[in-house]
């Protein structure tokens, strides 16, 4: 795998001289050890197997970040370093440029661990690996691939990125604890599931010297709402109390919000009380604006599809409203997803003329007032284009190449009849 991340980063940093297409592996742009690992896994397995697309002599995992935010990652940069993979060999989204590429009829994309995505790299997109609530990790499918049809390219340093990745993701299923059995058998000497998980947990719950605004930067994902709100969705791997109780935190928010072209940002806090092995999570809602608070407050409060039961908490700051999620199926991806039904939630239309203004004037953006045609009522109201069909989900796991009966019964007498954990505790 080195020698493979070795010289896509070397044609990387000649700006890929000649003619030959590039196919470019990356995840979503919180850039999670998930979407690190999956885009480094997948991009491995098709510059080794037949599944490469046909044309592109170079296949690229490229990481959705900018470099300098890469060491914000602290759980991923202790898990590539264990794993042996100089950061060296990544390459970061600042240091490839997948317009020009696209531009010039040269991009194949296979999107990884995806949620969200540039919607003219969309148009690149020959293939889009997403996982839903069979699997709590896009590399259970990822590995899944492999062992399925290139089992002789799974060496310890890969089966070890992909063994942490899984070991570290919260509401794991049947079908990830299966896949992490079966590299725990190809590999019996990785190591055990439990100091691996507090290891990696310890590096991402260590803040540490890290501002606010970096905080917010480590795992953050943005959404457009209406096509000009843009609202971020950032995990915070500390509790609300502790966030809510740092310096200057106001006018940090306000400063975050301003650099990063940010009209709100939702800090969606995790943290683990003595009691229960079961995350915590709260939120703290930050926009300069009240009409924009007001919005999110109240699609929260009313959230039905997905319900996420939020509900209001006391703050000490006026641009700041704080929530309790007391719903264990809550995680970023439905958060994500409630935010940008935002403004086309027929519901709340019929139930509420006062909450429709409110939605007018969050779309509208900038000064929050002005006229509201009825074409751009129509145009905001539209649904997202739907993504490219996801390659990974259907079917059957571990098609071809392997006897899933025969390795179900090895997981059997192996002292397995685990339960199916509740999904969806994870962040992203
Ligand atoms: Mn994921």
């Amino acid at each position: 795998m080195e020698d493979f991340l070795e010289s896509s980063s070397a044609a990387a940093k000649t700006r890929f001289h000649g003619s030959q297409r590039v196919h470019v592996v990356m995840g979503n742009e919180s850039c999670d050890l998930d979407s690190i690992v999956s885009s480094l896994a997948m991009a491995y397995f098709l510059s080794r197997s037949s599944s490469g697309l046909r044309g592109a002599s170079l296949v690229l995992p490229v990481l959705n970040v900018p470099r300098s935010l890469f060491p914000l990652r602290r759980d991923a940069v202790l898990l590539l370093t264990e794993s042996g993979v100089a950061t060296e060999t990544l390459v970061f989204r600042d240091e490839v440029d997948l317009h020009r590429l696209h531009g010039d009829g040269r991009l194949a994309l296979t999107l990884v661990d995806a949620q969200s995505g540039d919607a003219v790299l969309q148009a690149a997109a020959v293939d889009v690996i997403d996982h839903v609530e069979t699997v709590a990790s896009c590399v259970t499918l990822v590995t899944e691939r492999i062992l399925s049809r290139a089992p002789e390219i799974l060496d310890r340093q890969l089966a070890l990125l992909l063994y942490g990745v899984m070991v570290d993701s919260v509401g794991r299923t049947v079908r990830d604890r299966q896949v992490i059995r079966l590299l725990q058998t190809q590999f019996p000497d990785l190591p055990p599931e439990g100091a691996l998980h507090a290891a990696l947990h310890a590096a991402k719950f260590d803040l540490s010297g890290l501002s606010t605004e970096q905080i917010l930067l480590q795992d953050l994902v943005s959404v457009a709402v209406g096509g000009e709100t843009r609202i971020a969705v950032s995990n915070v791997y500390m509790s609300l109390n502790e966030f809510l109780l740092r310096t200057s935190l106001q006018q940090e928010l306000s400063a975050a919000c301003q650099s990063h072209r940010l009209d709100a940002v939702v800090a969606m806090t995790t943290s683990f009380s003595d009691q229960s092995e079961e995350p915590v999570r709260q939120l703290a809602v930050y926009s300069s604006r009240p009409q924009h608070r007001l919005q999110i407050s109240h699609a929260l409060l009313t959230s039905r599809s997905p319900a996420l039961c939020f509900s209001s908490i006391s703050c000490p700051y006026k641009d700041i409203l704080a929530f309790d999620l007391t719903n264990a199926g809550a995680s970023r991806r439905r958060l994500l997803l409630l935010l940008s039904r935002l403004l086309s939630d027929d519901t709340i239309t019929s139930s509420s003329s006062s909450v429709l203004h409110h939605r007018r004037r969050l779309q509208l953006g900038a000064d929050g007032y002005g006229s509201l045609e009825e074409e751009e009522e129509e145009s905001w109201r539209r649904a997202p284009p739907p993504p490219p069909m996801n390659s990974l989900v259907d079917g059957s796991p571990l098609e071809g190449g392997f006897n899933q009966e025969a390795l179900l019964e090895k997981f059997s007498r192996m002292g397995g009849g685990e339960e199916e954990e509740q999904r969806g505790r994870r962040g992203l």
